[in-house]
């Protein structure tokens, strides 16, 4: 059977990443799907900041479910969803992941810190981690019939426990039944993780976020040939917003919108992402 989770396995190829790009709506999924990009991230850390609330379990899960499964509505790339830490024990999780696998989601990814989570990106956050067997109950419990694929992630280099830490509890939940790996990073430079993926013995494939060390290349990670999936993690939001300030700055300072015309989506582009064809179509068919 041809799931969003089949599809996106046979993309996770080591020589040739996925690329997966953040949303934090369906109009943003959209049009990273248009531009190209393999996969959607559905990303917390995005969804938090569109609600202007911080990414630390502050949004519940049903917010979060809600919003991937209209992001799977509108467009067909396989979505990644970011549950976080599954909200809660591995009790918690048995009753999440069905719901996700119902909203269409291709995958979950799932983070072996302790609930309430707080952003791995924040200076001085806090950063406990579960015990490794109590995450592997978690991964056991995430896993469906036909289901999306459950990505483990890791934060022990973010937490500081080192790089032996991180392959232990990597390999762990791979053989927990984890389909793939997400080894997160905040240094600055790629040095952390370059060691950690050339250790890994590639017993699944891992999952990288570059947003801390951007300057490493998708080339250079698919020389690798131990990532199946690139992650953009935040770089929708972070375009929404820079472009917005700028907008809303230029037209009070100008005195109007004009100067800003030219520069902004026109109004039959954004028609067009409504989908005004396909309604049309309907209007056609059963308006009399
Ligand atoms: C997210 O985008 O929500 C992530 C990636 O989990 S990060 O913010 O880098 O933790
Ligand atoms: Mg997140």
């Amino acid at each position: 059977m041809e799931t969003p989770a089949v599809r996106l396995r046979a993309r996770l190829t080591p020589d040739r990443p996925a690329i997966a790009m953040s949303a934090h709506n369906p109009l943003s999924a959209k049009l990273a799907a248009e531009a190209g990009f393999d996969a959607i991230w559905g990303s917390g850390f995005e969804l938090s900041a569109a609600h202007a609330v911080p990414d630390a379990s502050i949004l519940s899960w049903e917010t979060h479910l809600a919003a991937m499964r209209e992001m799977v509505e509108v467009q067909s790339a396989p979505v990644v969803a970011d549950i976080d830490t599954g909200s809660g024990n591995a009790v918690n999780v048995a009753y999440l992941a069905p719901r996700y696998a119902a909203a269409g989601v291709a995958a979950m990814v799932m983070e072996d810190k302790t609930f309430p989570k707080d952003s791995s990106l924040r200076v001085g956050g806090r950063q406990e981690l579960v015990p490794v067997e109590e995450f592997q109950g978690k991964i056991e419990a995430a896993r469906v019939a036909d289901g999306p694929l459950v990505i483990a992630r890791t934060e022990a280099l973010i937490a500081g426990l080192g790089q032996d830490e991180a392959l232990k509890r990597g390999e762990a939940y791979a053989e927990a039944g984890a389909d793939a790996v997400l080894i997160h990073s905040k240094q600055k430079t790629p040095d952390e993780i370059l060691a950690f993926c050339r250790a890994w013995p590639g017993r699944v494939p891992l999952v990288l976020v570059p947003t801390s060390y951007p300057q490493l290349s998708f080339k250079e990670v698919a020389a690798l040939e131990k990532v199946g999936l690139i992650i953009c993690g935040n770089h929708a939001i972070r375009a929404a917003v820079a472009a917005m300030r700028e907008t809303f700055a230029r037209i009070l300072a100008e005195g109007g919108i004009a100067g800003v015309e030219g520069r902004i989506a026109s109004v039959a582009e954004i028609f067009a992402l409504q989908g005004d064809g396909a309604m049309r179509e309907i209007e056609k068919r059963f308006l009399r």
